[in-house]
């Protein structure tokens, strides 16, 4: 096992990632911002280092200062969390090159699933399903273009290759709209990430956002852990998520996971990851690959009582997976709340001081959040202060648990999205189930 690992991240997930490694008798390494001195987690590691100023770019997402951090400490490890440099490949190069342990995949796998193209050809070749398409980049040929847009049938959407979570698209609903639309995205797509190379699939019109959690050693052993829905967005925020999808069969799942997890197998992909799928009329189609520990691995390992941050751990040290595919039983429904600093109805960010505080608690609530009584928000980072979730045996337990649990949680001093949450979770179509991608903007487009 790891002897020590350095959390190249802040807030929820860092102290999340503390957790995991106190359990495994792993010694934990804070690096922070001047911002962040009083993390719970900085207070809580058994060493913490100022790595630079509050701005992200002199701190979390400075390589140099990350891997000198790790250096001198001694560090075995670094856990990348999610967002920052989590899916860079540069920095598990660098992170690797200096001797270190990297949490998570091969860099030459986050270059793989960073490119959209690539990610999409591999996993066509080995079975996943995916949107019709150009099957590879686009050309300047237009009447090429033109026909591909003709086979696939409008409307289309063009993407940027170096693009994804919503970055670099345009939906085009007629031919005449075509050329036009593919240039610009083009030039947008090499303005911002420095790659110009767009391609084509067939637009959905109406789906839900359906994802699968896999789990995989690198060493010929990859298992899934079911899908999560995360229709309930907004502006390419999930505000929701749940586990598992209501109105997904067992044998869906057991297909549309078999398809990952066969996948896992053929690229050689190790550690935790996640298949993105659009899903429409009872289809999956894949369209991206996140080879991170994401925001809501919580519903998964509620519904399946896996580790996952654990598991992440334990192959980066190498170990074969502890588990096999007939040990994961789905049980139960769970459902995350991301609790937000911010306006409930305008989303502008309300960083600040947290005056009073109270946690809910109860059978099938968890609450992981990095926040206390005394603590301020800082300015200079993603909103998100908290994430309450809770299981129950049916959807409808989790939903009641949830309604009572968001009557607990008591955040004052800042403004935060608990009022949106509460109204989510009175609203009958989201009782129901199965509301689409489209459903939050649309109603709250109505109540505005
Ligand atoms: C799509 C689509 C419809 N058809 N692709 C947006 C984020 C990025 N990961 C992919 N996205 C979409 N791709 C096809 N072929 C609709 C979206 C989309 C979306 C997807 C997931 C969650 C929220 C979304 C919001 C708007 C558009």
């Amino acid at each position: 096992m790891l002897d020590k690992v350095l959390i190249a991240n802040r807030g929820e997930i860092a102290l999340r990632i503390l957790r995991a490694c106190k359990e495994l008798g792993i010694k934990t390494v804070a690096v922070h911002s001047t911002a962040d001195r009083n993390l719970k987690h900085v207070l809580l590691a058994d060493e913490s280092i100022c790595i630079g100023k509050a701005s992200a770019t002199e701190s979390y997402l400075n390589i140099p200062r990350i891997i000198a951090a790790a250096e001198v400490t001694n560090s075995i490890a670094i856990h990348p969390g999610y967002g920052f440099l989590a899916e860079n490949a540069e920095f598990a190069e660098a992170v690797e090159q200096s001797g270190f342990i990297f949490v998570g995949p091969k860099p030459d796998t986050i270059n793989l699933m960073g490119d959209k193209v690539s990610a999409i050809n591999s996993m066509k070749k080995a079975g996943v399903p995916c949107v019709p398409g150009s099957d590879g980049p686009l050309t300047d040929d237009s009447d090429k273009n033109k026909s591909i847009a003709k086979r696939i049938g409008y409307p289309i959407i063009v993407k940027a290759a170096g693009g994804g979570g919503g970055r670099g698209m345009r939906v085009v609903r007629s031919e005449s709209e075509l050329v036009k639309a593919i240039e610009t995205t083009q030039a947008e797509a090499g303005a911002a990430f420095g790659n110009s190379t767009v391609y084509m699939e067939k637009f959905l019109e109406n789906p839900r956002h359906v994802e699968i959690q896999v789990l995989a050693d690198g060493q010929g052993n990859a298992i899934h852990l079911g899908e999560r829905d995360c229709s309930m967005q907004r502006r390419h925020q999930k505000v929701v998520e749940e586990a598992p999808a209501p109105g997904i069969s067992e044998q869906m799942r057991n297909k549309i996971g078999d398809r990952c997890r066969r996948a896992c197998v053929e690229i050689g992909y190790r550690g935790a990851g996640t298949f993105e799928f659009l899903y429409e009329n009872g289809e999956f189609y894949f369209i991206e690959m996140n080879t991170r520990i994401q925001v809501e691995h919580p519903v998964s390992e509620m519904i399946t009582g896996v580790d996952l941050i654990k598991e992440q751990l334990r192959i980066a040290g190498g170990q074969p997976l502890s588990i096999d595919q007939s040990q994961i039983q789905i049980r139960g429904h769970a459902i995350e709340c991301r609790i937000n600093a911010e306006d409930p109805q305008t989303f502008i960010p309300s960083p600040g001081p947290i005056n009073m505080f109270h946690s809910p608690g109860g059978l099938g609530v968890r609450w992981d959040s990095h926040i206390y009584a005394g603590y301020t928000v800082p300015p200079f980072y993603d909103s998100m202060i908290g994430k309450l979730i809770t299981y129950g045996e049916s959807r409808d337990e989790a939903i009641a648990r949830m309604r009572h649990a968001l009557d607990e949680l008591v955040i004052e001093g800042i403004k935060t999205n608990i009022p949106l949450q509460r109204m989510i979770m009175a609203d009958e179509n989201f009782s129901a189930g199965g509301t689409n991608i489209h459903y939050l903007e649309k109603k709250l487009g109505m109540s505005s």
